[in-house]
């Protein structure tokens, strides 16, 4: 009989080549084909007896179990043909990006399985090229992490870490557990669909500038059918102050060509602190702030490529943060006690676009309600709710800032969003209460607060209870089914065979387990006990 399969997500992996399916040819490393049959063999990315089980074709693979209930199946795509990544231009992000959209209702995520040596520049060009996304999108390769694709830049040519991601944090680390930097994953704003832009302009290029460059060569450079380039400048992007040198810029600049300063430094923005660096904005330069060079020409590519824009508002375009891909300078903050973390920062921001369409409000204000929430931050959190008062506090996946304190095990923030009136049994689009979200993390405190305000698991949860109740005695989990008890859950609640819990302890001779159950008898988990 099939194992109980349990949610499942189904990923897509895009192989389109790289070190990671290479094989050795006359000495040197070439993209070998047949990667899904290698990752076949090899347990930690193929659960052979769970495919078996499940009956799953052979082109399909499993992983192995990343948390009890959950499997992420997944289906290995190989591109036609594969690359070194050092050959792959536009052209072919634009297919993986096309590949992404003709697969996109059927799978939760995809994989991009890519050669790491030009995968910051094919993260960056993804970044643009795919609208409204949202789904993720992970390109992986022989060496990694988990960045944001357009804050990257390859960095080492051997080691596993071979990329760094100087301006912003990675959004992910990976150690026992994976923690998620809930603060730098950019949320999806609105339900739209899936835009893919294939007009990327190719014309574009990218020009290291040197002590001494003569100015014939950038003339050179600049010529048609040249229509942006990126310039990678010294320090906080300054460069020679050469009067032919400034004066090729200014020409190629008021013949419609776009010019991005980017400073060649790994960290830091490009600023006006130095006359070398205002020389060049003022013959007509474009600041890049702390973009990456990659993210720089992907984004000028995606700019130059989009249909109908006066030169004036491709260059607006590009002062602006358009895919988490740059930190533009801070503007004002009204709100100095808000000083210094993100939120802050967000939530200033927010306030000086008192101004703008309401759309934009209400992707904002929710999705900054949730973060506070779960970091617990009282100060924004209050200014937001308060902002939001009038408003949905949902934020796309349904979830109220009180889901997001649940979640987190933060009392006084769901303190504070009870009093304020914050729905205690609001379900979210996945159906989850935060009730259910404080059992899941045993957050024994909020599950009390939240109950004395009248939360209550539905019938469908307290029937499905008995199987989640037989898994935690089988493991012996005291504080998970103290955290059901605790919710309402009646813990004599027969599983999907039957056996309660008790029984499962009882055959596993578990006897604290044994003692726990029986003092918490029946509905009575509101009465139990502490540990
Ligand atoms: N040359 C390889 C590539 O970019 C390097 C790698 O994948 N690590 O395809």
């Amino acid at each position: 009989m099939a194992r109980a399969a349990g949610p499942e997500r189904r990923l897509l992996a895009v192989y389109t080549g790289g070190t990671i399916g290479m094989r050795s040819e006359r000495g040197v490393l070439v993209p070998g084909r047949g990667l899904a049959a290698v990752l076949k063999m090899l347990p930690m990315f193929h659960d052979e007896e769970h495919a078996r089980a499940r009956g799953l074709p052979e082109d399909t693979l499993v992983l192995p179990p990343a948390s009890p209930d959950q499997r992420v199946i997944y289906t290995v795509l190989e591109c036609q043909p594969l690359f070194d990544s050092s050959d792959m231009t536009i052209t072919e992000w634009v297919q993986i990006a096309q590949t992404i959209e003709s697969h996109y209702a059927r799978y939760d995520g995809f994989v991009v399985i890519h050669g790491t040596d030009t995968m910051a520049f094919a993260a960056s060009v993804l970044s643009f090229v795919l609208e409204n996304l949202q789904k993720t999108v992970i390109l992986t390769g022989a060496q990694n992490q988990l960045f944001r694709g357009n804050r990257v830049t390859k960095v080492d040519a051997r080691r596993f870490a071979a990329f760094c991601s100087p301006n912003l944090p990675p959004l992910a680390t990976v150690g026992a557990d994976v923690t998620i930097s809930q603060e730098l994953v950019r949320r999806v704003r609105g339900q739209g669909r899936l835009v893919v832009h294939s007009s990327m302009e190719r014309n574009v290029g990218l020009l290291r500038l040197y002590p001494g460059i003569p100015a014939s060569l950038v003339r050179a450079f600049l010529q048609p059918p040249m229509k942006g380039m990126v310039m990678e400048t010294f320090g906080s992007g300054n460069g020679p102050t050469k009067p032919d040198l400034l004066q090729e810029l200014r020409a190629a600049a008021e013949r419609g060509l776009i010019i991005v300063n980017c400073t060649h430094c790994l960290q830091g923005a490009v600023t006006s602190d130095y006359g070398a660096g205002m020389a060049l904005s003022g013959s007509g330069t474009v600041s890049g702030f702390d973009m990456t060079s990659e993210a720089a020409l992907a984004k000028l590519s995606y700019v130059l490529g989009l249909p109908g824009l006066s030169l004036d508002g491709r260059k607006e375009l590009l002062a602006r943060d358009l895919r988490g891909e740059m930190t533009p300078p801070t503007v004002d903050e009204p709100r100095p006690s808000l000083r210094g973390g993100v939120l802050g920062r967000g939530v200033a921001q927010l306030l000086s676009l008192r101004q703008e369409a309401d759309e934009v409000w209400d992707a904002l204000v929710p999705s900054l309600a949730c973060a506070a929430a779960y970091v617990g931050d009282l100060e924004a959190l209050q200014v937001l709710v308060e902002l939001g008062s009038d408003r949905s506090l949902e934020d796309f996946s349904g979830q109220t800032p009180l889901h997001a304190a649940a979640r987190a095990g933060q009392a006084g923030a769901v303190t504070m969003l009870l009093q304020r009136g914050l729905d205690v049994n609001a379900r979210d689009k996945g159906g989850l209460s935060p009730l259910l979200l404080a059992v899941g993390g045993r957050h024994r405190d909020v599950i009390g607060l939240l109950r004395a305000a009248g939360a209550c698991l539905s019938p469908q949860e307290l029937e499905d209870s008995g199987t989640e109740l037989c898994r935690l005695a089988s493991r012996a989990d005291c504080e998970g089914l103290r955290a059901w008890g605790q919710a309402g859950a009646d813990l004599r609640q027969p599983g999907y065979d039957g056996r309660s819990a008790l029984h499962v302890a009882e055959v596993a001779g578990n006897l604290e387990v044994v003692a726990l159950l029986q003092n918490l008898r029946g509905g009575a988990g509101d009465q139990a006990p502490g540990p």
